[in-house]
């Protein structure tokens, strides 16, 4: 008879999706080929002038020459996938339709934090994936699956496609290998992470958390890239990250779609809760693809501390 081979010491993102996630095969090669892409868009910081493209994004705002080349690389893998329908990017002004037969469709910001790249901080991709063609009018609850990428001194890929959060590193041979199951968020937090910190002269509430966690035991850690210090709370399995609204941005910076809709997914998978103040991220409907939400996210006793001090102002 034959002998029945061992599971993989250290499994790949490929076994993890198939066998522990059982991911449907079209989402399995889906995440490989975002995973893929990744890798690309990994080699392109290493080795492209972090200088200005000279032309500015649908918001205004310049793009960087790897904001670029990262939304270019990503999108031709989408396309060569053949199972994406449409993509909303962040460097693109319209939901862009790919093959209207295909299963999925694809929420990214290609690559956040892209103006820390010559500074050398860490910076990231993120990814939301949603069945079906029509993403505005969806929820973020809808995702069937999230993850994003961290590059940093090493290259880290965080996904769950609704069966936990679960961490990998990318090793030489271009191979995407576990390092961390099911990562939980717990109720407390030790660290914060307050974004947008102008809004501090015009928001009270803000004001007050901000002196609370002064006062507190709590440790600053912020980078300026999302997914750098999301991952911070993810890895240490506590924390809180907020970017909420001021003056100059009402709703805080950061979008609905492709921002704060893929990390609320996974931060509740990791039993953390993500929140605009109001409501759960998760049940926000989109309704433009630059739509901007408040952000409160992590440690839920945390979480929910900094809602009720932003509502009692
Ligand atoms: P860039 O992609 O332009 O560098 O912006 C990064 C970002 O969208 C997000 O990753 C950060 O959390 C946020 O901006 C930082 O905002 P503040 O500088 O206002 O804290």
């Amino acid at each position: 008879m034959a002998k029945r081979a061992a599971a993989p010491h250290r499994p790949s993102l490929n076994y993890h999706l198939r066998i522990h996630a059982k991911a449907p095969d079209a989402l399995r090669h889906v995440i490989m080929d975002i995973a893929r892409a990744a890798a690309y868009v990994r080699r392109a910081i290493l080795t492209t002038e972090a200088g200005l493209a000279g032309a500015v994004n649908q918001f205004g705002e310049e793009q960087q020459k790897l904001d670029v080349l990262s939304d270019e690389i990503i999108q031709q893998h989408l396309r060569e996938s053949g199972l994406v329908h449409s993509f909303i990017s962040e460097e693109q002004a319209d939901v862009v339709e790919l093959d209207p037969s295909a299963p999925y469709s694809v929420v990214f910001d290609p690559l956040d934090g892209s103006s820390l790249v010559e500074t050398n901080f860490a910076v990231g991709s993120i990814f939301g994936i949603y069945e079906g063609g029509e993403l505005i009018g969806r929820t973020p609850r809808e995702q069937v699956a999230a993850l994003y990428v961290l590059y940093g001194p090493r290259t880290i890929l965080v996904y769950s496609a609704g069966n936990g959060v679960h961490m990998f590193i990318l090793n030489d041979v271009g191979e995407y290998i576990l390092l961390n199951e099911h990562l939980g968020i717990g109720d407390e937090a030790e660290n914060y992470s307050p974004g947008n910190l102008h809004a501090f002269k015009d928001n009270a509430g803000y004001r007050a958390s901000m002196d609370r966690w002064l006062q507190s035991a709590l440790t600053l850690r912020y980078s300026g890239c999302m997914v750098a210090d999301i991952h911070h709370i993810l890895s240490k399995g506590q924390g809180v990250f907020t970017n909420v609204g001021g003056a100059k941005y009402p709703n805080g910076k950061l979008r609905l779609a492709f921002e704060c809709g893929p990390f609320a997914y996974l931060v509740e998978q990791a039993g953390g809760s993500a929140t605009d103040g109001t409501m759960s991220i998760l049940d926000k409907r989109l309704t433009e693809i630059d739509q901007r939400t408040p952000l409160i996210l992590g440690s839920a006793h945390e979480v929910a501390r900094v809602s009720e001090e932003l509502q009692s102002q």
